[in-house]
C-alpha cells in the first residue's frame, strides 16, 4: 500500500480521531487506478464510541429549535456552494462519473440541504376535530433518536446528503458509513457540516466495511433508525438485522428502469433521452435505462439511429468537460458487468459494444464500451439488475405488450414512455409499476423537493426526498388536550 496519499480519522464527537494501531484502506481514481486518499477501517469499538457522541449530543440537538437547525442547514449549504468545484472534482476523481456530473452530484446535495434548511419552518404537524367539546387535537413531529446513514458509491455527496440534511434537521443525530470507495467525497460532505457549525456528535463519520461497521451499526440498541441505500441482498440483510431490534429500516435498492418507446414517439428527443438515460454515469444509477421497449413500427429505425449515434460517443477522462461517459467506479464492477455482457452474448444479440475498452488512456482504468443488445424478454440481461453500461433492447407489438414487459421484472423505481398521445401518456402513469413515471424524458434526473423511491424488490415502502424524507425521520406525536376541566370519555360520552 502506497504511503504518499492523504490520511483521514473518523470524525466521532465533533473532532477527526485517528484510531491508534488502526488498520486504513486508500480509495483510487477508476480512470486512472491512482489512490487518492487513506481512511481508518473502523472496528466495532470505534463504532460504538460514535454512537455514544450521537446519543450524547441528542437530548440538546433535539431542544434546538427546528429553525436555528435550518439556519446551520444553511450555512451547510452555503460551504458547499463555495465548495462546489473542488467537490464536483473529487467526485469525479473518486467515483468516475464525468465533470459535468460530478457538479451535478453536487448541486443535488446543496438543492436537498437548502430545501431541508427550510423544512426547520415548517415540520407541519395536524390539527383535527375532536369528537369531545373543548378538546383540542392535534400531532407533531419529534425526532426518532440516533440514526444510522448506510450510503452507496454512485451518488457519492448527493445520497449522504439527503439522509443527514433530513435526519438533522428533523432533530436526530447521525452516524454516516459510506461506501467504501468514496471515502474522500463522504469526508468532504462531514467537513462541509462541520465548518458550518453543526455541534459535536450531531454528525459522526466511520469508515470501513459493510460487515463489520454496517453490521455493528445496524444492530446496536441505541440505533432507532437506519437509512440504507445500496444493493437488494445487503439491504435485505440489513432489514432482517434492523427487524431484530425493532428499528424503522429505510431501504432503496435496485432497479430495472424501462423506457417504452411508442409508435408515435418523437424519436430524436427519445434518442437524447435513451443515450443519457443508459449510458450517463456510465448506467450506475438505481435509476439507470436498463431496458428499452420499442414498439416493432419504429424500431428498426430507432436501432439504427441508437447505434450510428453511438459509433461516434466518446468515453474517456472524465475530467474532460467533452467525454460522454467516464469509467465504471471500481474492479468489482468491472467485473460484474463484463460477467453480465458474457451471460449476454450467449442468451441475446449484441448490437455495439460488449467489450472492455484498451490503449492509451482506455489502459490506465476501468473502461467498457457503451453495450447494446437485441433480446427477447424473459432473459437474465432484460431482467436483473447489471449497474453498468448494458442496455437490453426488446421489441414489442403494442403498447399493452410493452406494459406487461416493463412490469414484469422484480424490481420498480423508475420508468417512461416516449408518445405523443396525451391519452396513452396518463394510462402509463396508471399502469407502470413504478415508484417514478417520466413523460418523454428518461428514467434518470429525479428532483428533490419530490419523492424519491420504488415498489417491489426497489425498498420497502418508504420514500425519501421531498417532505417524504421527513417522514422518514421523525415520530408523530399524537397530542390531546381537554379544556372542558372535566373527565370527558371518548366513545362513551356519547350524546
Ligand atoms: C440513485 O441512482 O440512487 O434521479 C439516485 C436520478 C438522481 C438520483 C439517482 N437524481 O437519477
Amino acid at each position: 500500500m502506497s504511503s504518499h496519499v492523504e490520511e483521514f480519522g473518523l470524525f466521532i464527537g465533533g473532532k477527526w480521531v485517528n484510531p491508534p494501531g488502526a488498520k486504513r484502506f486508500e480509495t483510487i481514481n477508476p480512470a486512472t487506478k491512482e489512490p487518492l486518499a487513506s481512511f481508518v477501517s473502523a472496528t466495532p469499538a470505534d463504532v460504538d464510541r460514535a454512537i455514544g457522541a450521537a446519543a450524547e449530543a441528542f437530548p440538546a440537538w433535539k431542544s434546538t429549535p427546528a429553525p436555528k437547525r435550518g439556519a446551520v442547514l444553511l450555512a451547510a449549504a452555503q460551504k458547499l456552494t463555495e465548495r462546489k468545484a473542488a467537490v464536483g472534482q473529487i467526485v469525479t476523481q473518486e467515483m468516475g462519473k464525468v465533470i459535468g456530473e460530478g457538479l451535478g452530484d453536487v448541486q443535488e446535495s446543496i438543492d436537498f440541504i437548502e430545501y431541508m434548511a427550510g423544512e426547520g419552518r415548517r415540520l407541519f404537524g395536524e390539527t383535527v376535530p375532536s369528537e369531545l367539546r373543548r378538546k383540542f387535537c392535534l400531532t407533531v413531529r419529534q425526532p426518532k433518536g440516533v440514526v444510522a446513514c448506510i450510503t452507496p458509491w454512485n451518488f457519492p455527496t448527493a445520497i449522504p446528503n439527503w439522509k443527514i440534511a433530513a435526519a438533522l434537521i428533523s432533530g436526530n443525530t447521525v452516524v454516516l458509513k459510506p461506501a467504501s470507495n468514496t471515502a474522500l467525497c463522504a469526508t468532504e460532505v462531514v467537513k462541509v457540516y462541520e465548518a458550518a457549525g453543526v455541534p459535536p456528535g450531531v454528525l459522526n463519520l466511520v469508515t470501513g466495511s459493510g460487515s463489520v461497521v454496517g453490521t455493528a451499526l445496524v444492530e446496536d440498541p441505541r440505533i432507532r433508525a437506519v437509512s440504507f441505500t445500496g444493493g437488494v441482498d445487503a439491504g435485505r440483510e440489513v432489514y432482517v438485522r434492523g427487524a431484530r431490534g425493532l428499528k424503522m429500516v429505510h431501504l432503496e435498492l435496485g432497479g430495472k428502469n424501462p423506457v417504452i418507446l411508442m409508435e408515435d414517439a418523437d424519436l430524436p428527443l427519445a434518442l437524447e433521452g435513451v443515450l443519457f438515460g443508459a449510458f450517463g454515469t456510465s448506467g450506475q444509477r438505481c435509476t439507470a435505462t436498463s431496458r428499452l421497449i420499442v414498439h416493432e413500427k419504429v424500431y428498426d429505425t430507432f436501432l439504427h439511429m441508437l447505434t450510428e449515434r453511438l459509433s461516434h460517443f466518446s468515453v474517456g477522462d472524465p475530467l474532460d468537460p467533452k467525454t460522454g461517459m467516464g469509467p465504471v467506479a471500481s474492479a468489482d464492477q468491472e467485473k460484474k458487468i463484463l460477467e453480465y455482457i458474457e451471460i449476454g452474448k450467449k442468451e441475446a444479440t449484441l448490437l455495439t459494444g460488449g467489450t472492455k475498452l484498451t490503449g492509451g488512456v482506455y489502459d490506465r482504468g476501468y473502461f467498457l464500451a457503451p453495450t447494446i443488445f437485441e433480446t427477447k424478454h424473459g432473459s437474465r440481461i432484460s431482467k436483473e439488475e447489471i449497474f453498468g453500461p448494458v442496455l437490453s433492447v426488446i421489441r414489442v407489438g403494442n403498447y399493452d405488450e410493452a406494459v406487461r414487459v416493463a412490469n414484469d421484472v422484480a424490481y420498480g423505481l423508475s420508468s417512461s414512455i416516449y408518445t405523443r398521445d396525451v391519452n396513452r401518456a396518463f394510462r402509463a402513469i396508471e399502469d407502470l409499476e413504478a415508484g417514478i413515471t417520466y413523460i418523454n424524458a428518461p428514467t434518470i434526473g429525479a428532483e428533490v423537493q419530490l419523492p424519491f423511491g420504488g415498489v417491489k424488490n426497489t425498498g420497502n415502502g418508504g420514500r425519501e426526498a421531498g417532505t417524504a424524507a421527513i417522514e422518514e425521520f421523525t415520530e408523530i406525536k399524537t397530542v390531546f388536550v381537554d379544556f372542558s376541566a372535566k373527565l370527558q370519555k371518548a366513545q362513551i360520552d356519547t350524546e
